[in-house]
């Protein structure tokens, strides 16, 4: 079994709405255990400021599934919750993204799977979740508390839970 962070984001719809029902199908899909969900933050819109805001969160879950079958199911359930990866612009507007940011601490390096994920440590927008449920965890050599201090975290804010 490993452990695996993934990144959820989204500015389109209703997107907390979509985060609770793409973590179930994700659990399901992958045969795997929630270990751990961050709260959702509103966080200002990084890349391409001409957009809505995003809401962000980080999930750690616990799968026996290898890398890249884990990330065909995090791409097919962004397909079933909207995204259209045809239609849409680099870090433009979109219903789910789904990133996953590390798979316990692997480092790898293919056509389609970068690990740990290659621009983690410079989007704020993923460390503030990630820190919440695991301030500890070296991603790619680098403790997330750490990184998270050289980043400004401006405009991003917890939202209170849903119940
Ligand atoms: N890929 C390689 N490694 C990975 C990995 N570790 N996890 C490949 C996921 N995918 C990985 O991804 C493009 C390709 O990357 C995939 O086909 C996969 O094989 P994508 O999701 O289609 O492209 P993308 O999401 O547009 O690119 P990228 O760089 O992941 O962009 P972002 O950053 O996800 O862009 N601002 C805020 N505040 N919050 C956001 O969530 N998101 C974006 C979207 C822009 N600005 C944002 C946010
Ligand atoms: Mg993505």
């Amino acid at each position: 079994m490993a452990s695996a962070i993934i990144a959820l984001g989204g500015n389109v719809g209703d997107v907390r709405a979509t985060f609770k029902a793409a973590i179930a199908e994700t659990c399901t899909l992958a045969q795997a255990r929630l270990l751990a969900r961050s709260s959702d933050y509103a966080t200002p819109p990084w890349g391409d400021e001409q957009q809505p805001p995003f809401v962000n969160a980080c999930i750690e879950i616990e799968t026996g599934l290898e890398p890249h079958a884990l990330l065909a199911v995090l791409q097919a359930v962004e397909r079933n919750f909207g995204r259209d990866r045809t239609v849409e612009r680099r870090w433009g507007p979109r219903t789910l993204d789904l990133d996953l940011i590390a798979y316990d601490d692997l480092a790898l390096q293919t056509a389609t799977l970068r690990l740990p994920h290659p621009r983690v440590l410079e989007r704020a927008f993923v460390l503030v979740p990630l820190a919440e449920i695991a301030p500890q965890r070296k991603i790619g050599g680098c403790d997330v508390k750490a990184a998270l201090a050289s980043l400004s975290s401006a405009g991003i804010e917890r939202l209170p839970a849903l119940d």
